[in-house]
């Protein structure tokens, strides 16, 4: 049984996080309350001696001191222990889309192209043992296990939107730490200038990739500085629990920016380069997917507006539909990323 221990709690003057009050009973607020209190000093301290100052607003640097995880745990899979708040910015002020939502909902092309085959054929993914290498242009080429990887950081719960280049969307609560965290320990050199993520192709585990729908291994890329943002993630798990197979367990990238399909699942090789790396959807269909893909409501798809998106679970086809927001609403966060680029021409 998990408790809501958070500064986010309804107490919390913009909390709009959307917590079934038959779920907080008076003593945990209470010491929710104390917990708040004891870590917003943690986290202001946190955030002194961090790099992160010009990010943050004060009710960031105190949501920065929670601890816990915001969500209730379905108990399906195991928890992630030690789970605490997130970066600043990393927490969207919206309702959390449903457990049975995020993992009946996927595509993962590797089982399959339906929305519900992943959850139906990933049984056969196995999550352990598993390793991922870091190679290329690096000091100190890495391979490591899953157990020394969920080690490597401090699990943090993030709350971030998805918006898949389809025009639907999610509020998922991630766990896992800053990409950043992994890559500096291969000691990237000067010649690395993007990130190419590999992901496992393995057709005994994953029956998809016996069709021709895309080239496996499903590859993606980011540039460096993407890759090195704060905001990008390295997920472990979800709901406070490891990543359910159709979600790219045990580890998979979160870009929440960028469309959905550029947070690769299940990786097994992380390569840094020279050249921007050719991602298996811009091989598919260079004039729909570019390489940097941010989430921009005023570039179309070539065969539809991206200018609103559905969120799954709030409604059938009458409810209206959400604007899209730029950056997917993480702009004061990663717009500087882009300053002087021309978002039409780079999408
Ligand atoms: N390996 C792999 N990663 C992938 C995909 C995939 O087919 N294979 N689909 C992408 C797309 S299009 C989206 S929208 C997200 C969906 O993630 P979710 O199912 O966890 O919501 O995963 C992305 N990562
Ligand atoms: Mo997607």
């Amino acid at each position: 049984m998990a408790f809501i221990r958070s500064s986010r709690s309804p107490w919390h003057p913009d909390s709009g996080l959307q917590l079934p009050s038959s779920e907080i009973t008076p003593q945990e607020v209470y010491a929710s309350r104390r917990t708040w209190l004891a870590q917003a000093a943690l986290g202001s301290a946190v955030v002194a001696g961090g790099g992160l100052g010009a990010l943050l607003n004060p009710a960031q640097a105190l949501a920065q001191g929670a601890s816990g995880s915001l969500v209730k745990r379905p108990g399906k899979l195991a928890a992630l222990p030690g789970v605490r708040s997130a970066v600043p910015g990393a927490i969207a002020m919206e309702k959390i889309t449903a457990y049975e939502d995020i993992t009946t909902y996927n595509n993962f092309y590797e089982f399959g192209t339906d929305k519900s085959a992943p959850a139906e054929n990933a049984h056969t993914l196995r999550p352990r043992p598993w390793t991922v290498s870091i190679e290329g242009e690096v000091g100190k080429p890495l391979t490591l296990g899953i157990d020394d990887l969920l080690k490597l950081g401090a699990m943090e719960e993030r709350i971030y939107r998805l918006r898949c280049v389809e025009g639907w969307s999610m509020v998922i609560p991630w766990v896992g730490y800053s990409l950043s965290t992994l890559i500096k320990r291969a000691e990237p050199n000067s010649r690395a200038k993007y990130v190419e993520f590999i992901t496992l192709a393995d057709p005994k585990q994953m029956p998809g990739v016996r069709s021709g729908v895309l080239d496996w291994p499903y590859v993606e890329g980011l540039r460096i500085d993407e890759a090195m943002h704060p905001l990008t993630l390295m997920a472990f798990g979800l709901y406070g629990e490891v990543l359910p197979n159709q979600n790219g367990a045990p580890l998979r990238l979160v870009v929440p920016w960028k469309y959905g399909f550029k947070s690769a699942k299940s990786i097994v090789k992380i390569r840094l380069v020279e050249k921007e790396p050719v991602s298996s959807w811009t091989k598919a269909n260079r004039g729909e997917y570019g390489f940097y893909s941010n989430v921009n409501p005023k570039v179309d798809h070539p065969r539809w507006s991206q200018a609103s998106e559905r969120r799954i679970g709030e409604g059938g086809i009458f409810t209206p539909r959400k604007a899209t927001l730029m950056f997917n609403g993480y702009e004061a966060q990663v717009g500087q990323l882009y300053a002087g680029m021309d978002l039409k021409k780079f999408y």
